[in-house]
């Protein structure tokens, strides 16, 4: 950010890229989250006085705006009402569920929605105070959908750009929501919108034309104020070098070897990694593994399934209810099944540096990602990424994103339980000729596509979108 406060490129995301942690003394500080999307913004928020915009966490202090290792940082504040009602509320208890195929039932509260505009309203006019003159400002994700509208109306001068990281709807789905106009005329107000995929592209597309009933031609609608707006397909991607540099590591080597010592060393270590979900389909595929080893298929002495399932919104009660589905299932599948010193199942309820999860990719034979619905699903990747050896067997969910790109993985739907449990075993069974084959093949697609090449592409775009202030530039078609 400038002497004068103001930036030239304005990230506006939920959370900040950091976490604060408290040391034993009781020193709080910042430790810079570990996340491909701070890895991949950096360097540009560096090369343009960049500042990013987000919620710190918590509801204690307002504070000020902060440098943190080279970054400016600006927190948005929330209440204990708002996190309540705006985030655990409409965010992940209304648009969540609604956006991933209601796998759980969205609820429709009219003060969450009232919460949602309010802090939205804060999340736009912060940006427009940061954002110097015909600034870039990009804005992530399903929390702040009205926030590109609100911008604009507060400072057309601006290049707004918005990106969904979770899917886009169907029209029979999302016609559900009581505020379905107000979301599509939020997101309108930008002049790039990315998707995960070009499905969610044509999605919106779709209903921006029977909703609101501006003029669609492909990608673009045209707006009567003359505006265009491109909606479109930019799949995220991982810092795939610094996953496989961190695999190649002499630690997470060792820590690799160490963690199938500690599990017996068994032939096949199956691994599933997700934050705690329902969407991610954790249940039906530990069903799906553990009547493999009842009905004989797969040995407990010979295998294991190490299943880590990192905490998240906690206070949700779908979450809380999924956790007890989930570790209910895991224990009962132990105790009927299980010896001493051999668990069929080996669940883990916490999150892990990030070198400890490279050793677990590493450690891994047969990586199971299996969720019902997931924009993308990056540990898919992470896993690929990992696997510079060249071995290793992921099984993947067609409702994925990621299958869009990695083909080459073992594609199962997740509601056919025996459909998983022949896929497991294929990819248990498979040879090393036909495992390196399908490695291979994913692994030139995760280094092409990186997620520094995904930022740029999506920057490259809202860059040429209007040349330059009050003047509308068609925008150049993507070749
Ligand atoms: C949303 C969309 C889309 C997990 N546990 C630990 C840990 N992780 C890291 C993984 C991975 C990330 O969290 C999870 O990303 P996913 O893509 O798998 O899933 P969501 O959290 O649901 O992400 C998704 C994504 O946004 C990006 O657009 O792909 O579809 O739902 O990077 O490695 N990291 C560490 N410890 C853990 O215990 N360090």
């Amino acid at each position: 950010m400038s002497a004068s406060g103001q930036a030239d490129l304005v990230i506006v995301a939920n959370r900040l890229p950091v976490d604060r942690v408290t040391d034993d003394d009781g020193n709080a500080s910042w430790r810079r989250s570990p996340g491909g999307l701070v890895s991949a913004l950096e360097p540009v928020l560096r090369q343009n006085d960049g500042a990013w915009i987000g919620w710190p966490g918590g509801t204690d202090d307002e504070l000020e705006p902060f440098v943190e290792d080279g970054m400016s940082l600006v927190p948005v504040h929330l209440s204990a009402s708002e996190v309540e009602e705006f985030y655990e509320g409409f965010s992940n208890g209304t648009l969540w569920p609604l956006y991933h195929d209601v796998v759980a039932k969205p609820e429709f509260h009219r003060e969450w929605w009232d919460a949602y505009v309010v802090v939205n309203e804060r999340f736009a006019t912060k940006a427009a105070s940061v954002a110097a003159e015909g600034a870039m400002v990009w804005v992530h994700d399903y929390q702040l959908q009205l926030v590109p509208q609100m911008l604009r109306e507060l400072r057309p001068d601006l290049r707004i750009g918005f990106y969904l990281h979770i899917p886009f709807p169907p029209g029979e789905l999302f016609q559900q929501l009581p505020w379905r106009r107000q979301i599509l005329q939020g997101l309108l107000g930008a002049d790039v919108v990315g998707f995960q995929l070009a499905g969610g592209a044509g999605n919106f597309i779709r209903l921006v034309r029977q909703r609101v009933g501006h003029k669609t031609h492909r990608d673009l609608v045209y707006l009567p104020d003359e505006r265009t707006v491109r909606a479109a397909a930019y799949p995220i991607s991982i810092d795939t070098e610094g996953f496989e540099e961190l695999a190649r590591s002499e630690s997470v080597a060792a820590r690799a070897a160490e963690i199938r010592e500690a599990l017996g060393n068994p032939a096949t270590l199956f691994l599933g990694i997700d934050r705690l979900d329902y969407t991610k389909g954790i249940y039906a595929r530990l069903r799906a593994y553990s009547e493999l080893v009842r009905d004989g298929d797969l040995d407990v002495e010979d295998s294991v399934f190490v299943q880590v399932a990192t905490p998240s919104r906690e206070r949700v009660e779908q979450y809380i209810l999924i956790r007890e589905e989930i570790e209910q299932l895991v224990g009962q599948v132990n105790g009927d099944l299980g010896e001493i010193g051999k668990p069929v199942i080996s669940y883990l309820h916490s999150s892990y540096p990030k070198e400890e999860m490279a050793a677990l990719y590493r450690a891994a034979d047969v990586m199971v990602v299996t969720p019902f619905r997931d924009g993308m699903n990056l540990v898919a990747k992470e896993y690929v990424a990992c696997r510079f050896d060249g071995d290793g067997a992921l099984v993947l969910s067609e409702f994925a994103g990621a299958a869009n790109e990695l083909r080459q993985a073992w594609l199962v739907n997740p509601y056919d339980i025996n459909g998983m449990k022949q896929a497991l075993v294929d990819a248990h069974r498979s040879t090393d000729r036909e495992r390196r084959k399908r490695m291979k093949a994913m692994r030139r697609t995760v280094v092409e596509h990186d997620v520094k090449a995904w930022a740029d592409e999506f920057l490259r775009e809202l860059s040429q979108v209007r040349e330059s202030h009050g003047k509308t530039v068609r925008p150049a078609r993507r070749s």
